[in-house]
């Protein structure tokens, strides 16, 4: 299997710890998002959104959302099993990714771009942004990079999408109150999928995160596990920062 993601990619993060988790050989190919490596048209005929992560398949087919590429991998592998058996607590589980899918991925784009992609696309010409959004597959992301480029996200925005981001920190908190995992006492996608996004808001807002017990210890025993380092789950800023500075060399 081919793997293209980004290795600050939070949704590509939860498919490379998935792997990690079922031990699963692949072939990773980091794509660089500043240089626009996921709007290329060769990249855009294997996932129709522009997006990373994309897993191909020995075959040649392909899969995308990170959502589904880890209900993919959780069924053609099924061990360990990385989602309950029990209907309800399976749809608990997508319920759960869902909401971190549509409600969660948003905020992160406000507060990820601003510091990785922001400080290089706003030096863009109006002919490079113009290139640059003619490849952009979809209108929601064509918006996102214009916002990076021209009229950078307020501190407004930015504030609510931290707001929002916390608003996940008291879920799972919440979660934790009767079980060590977010759902029903099993390890599951869904610890993954909340694990990316509470790294990022416990390094944006340190101290919220810590005053959570529950949280800080779900935390720490996610990142004692194997797979944690198998997925290289470096830290957002100082990624962002030392891909910055190797574009100026
Ligand atoms: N719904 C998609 C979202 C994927 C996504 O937004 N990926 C981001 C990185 S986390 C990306 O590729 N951004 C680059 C861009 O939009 O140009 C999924 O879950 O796989």
């Amino acid at each position: 299997m081919k793997l293209y993601h980004a290795w600050l990619s939070s949704a590509s993060r939860r498919v490379r710890l998935t792997l990690a988790e079922k031990n699963i050989e692949y072939e990773s190919i980091p794509l660089d998002l500043s240089a626009g490596d996921q709007h290329k048209p060769e990249y855009v005929a294997i996932n129709p959104y522009g997006v990373v992560p994309t897993l191909q398949l020995d075959d040649g087919r392909v899969i995308y959302e990170a959502s589904f590429i880890c209900e993919y991998l959780d069924d053609k592998v099924p061990e360990p099993r990385l989602r309950p058996t029990d209907p309800y607590q399976l749809a608990k589980t997508r319920i759960f990714m869902r909401f971190i899918d549509e409600r969660m991925l948003p905020h992160l784009i406000v507060l990820n771009w601003s510091i990785g992609l922001q400080p290089m696309a706003s030096k863009w010409s109006d002919q490079q942004l113009e290139e640059r959004l003619a490849n952009i597959p979809t209108p929601e992301r064509r918006e996102a990079w214009s916002r990076i480029a021209r009229n950078p996200y307020t501190d407004e925005e930015k504030s609510q999408a931290l707001a929002g981001l916390l608003t996940l920190v008291d879920m799972v908190d919440d979660m934790l109150a009767s079980s060590p995992w977010v759902i029903d006492g099993q390890f599951s996608i869904a610890d993954i999928a909340a694990l990316v996004f509470v790294t990022r808001a416990e390094e944006l807002a340190p101290a919220l995160v810590q005053k959570r017990p529950r949280v800080v210890a779900w935390l720490k025993s996610i990142r004692e596990r194997p797979s944690y380092a198998k997925a290289k789950i470096t830290s957002f800023v100082g990624g962002a920062a030392a891909r910055v500075e190797k574009r100026k060399l």
